[in-house]
């Protein structure tokens, strides 16, 4: 089975949780815009109705238009009833890394709301620490004095041998802009950061820093497809 083939079952699976009547946190990512499929896919055969759907992105929010989800966004809804979003890190007491998509802010915010959140990854995604991929951990900041920034969010971790980077998009490497207007700042750490909530909390006393991409205890169940199957874990 490829990557893809995974995420959609995992996606797939995470569905059989939607009921008709509920408002729903759309996803951002590969593997949730198998869930937005799914679900305008439901509601077109008539297998559910009387949704409502708060996108955690532009792109989702385009995705979910072009599938016929109707939509609303948190001021009408401010408690969601079951959100369904891809990671791309799951430790074993399922925090998460989100981000690297850029949509963190706005996930977090809606899953943040939600009464279940459900977590959709392949296998892949499984470490044992957070940050312990060697990919990116994202930490979404206002432009203004960017360096400054990313260069006290780089002196905070130093023990863990962290680099900071600005996150850039196309050859002449401009600057990649969020959502909400803001930059990205991508965290690499050669060792284990440690206590997350510590972490978290240093993050985020940072005037210039927005949020973070780490979900520290928010997922309440994740849903992890591997070449032996489907497995779920619930808090
Ligand atoms: O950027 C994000 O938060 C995405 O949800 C990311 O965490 C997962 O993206 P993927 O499903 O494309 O791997």
């Amino acid at each position: 089975l490829t990557q893809d083939e995974l995420k959609k079952i995992a996606a797939y699976k995470a569905v059989e949780f939607v009921e008709s009547g509920m408002v729903l946190g759309l996803g951002t990512g590969s593997t949730a815009k198998h869930a937005v499929d799914r679900i305008g896919e439901l509601l077109r055969l008539g297998k559910l109705n009387n949704i409502v759907g708060i996108p955690t992105s532009k792109m989702t929010h385009e995705q979910a238009v072009s599938v016929g989800i109707p939509l609303s966004d948190l001021d009408s809804h401010p408690v969601v009833d079951l959100a369904i979003d891809g990671a791309d890190e799951v430790d074993p007491y399922m925090n998460l890394v989100k981000g690297r998509g850029g949509s963190l802010l706005r996930e977090k915010m809606i899953e943040g709301a939600c009464k279940k959140f459900v977590v959709i990854v392949d296998e892949s995604k499984l470490v044992e620490h957070l940050g312990g991929s060697g990919l990116a951990m994202p930490v979404e900041i206002v432009p203004f004095c960017w360096k400054f920034t990313a260069h006290r969010l780089q002196l905070l971790f130093e023990e863990a041998g962290c680099v900071a980077k600005l996150r850039t998009f196309g050859e002449n490497g401009k600057p990649f802009v969020t959502d909400n207007k803001n930059y990205i700042i991508d965290l690499y750490f050669k060792k284990d950061i440690g206590d997350l909530n510590a972490a978290s909390d240093a993050i985020l006393r940072h005037p210039g820093v927005v949020e973070h991409g780490m979900f520290l205890g928010m997922a309440t169940t994740v849903i992890i497809a591997g070449e032996l199957g489907v497995t779920m874990k619930n808090k």
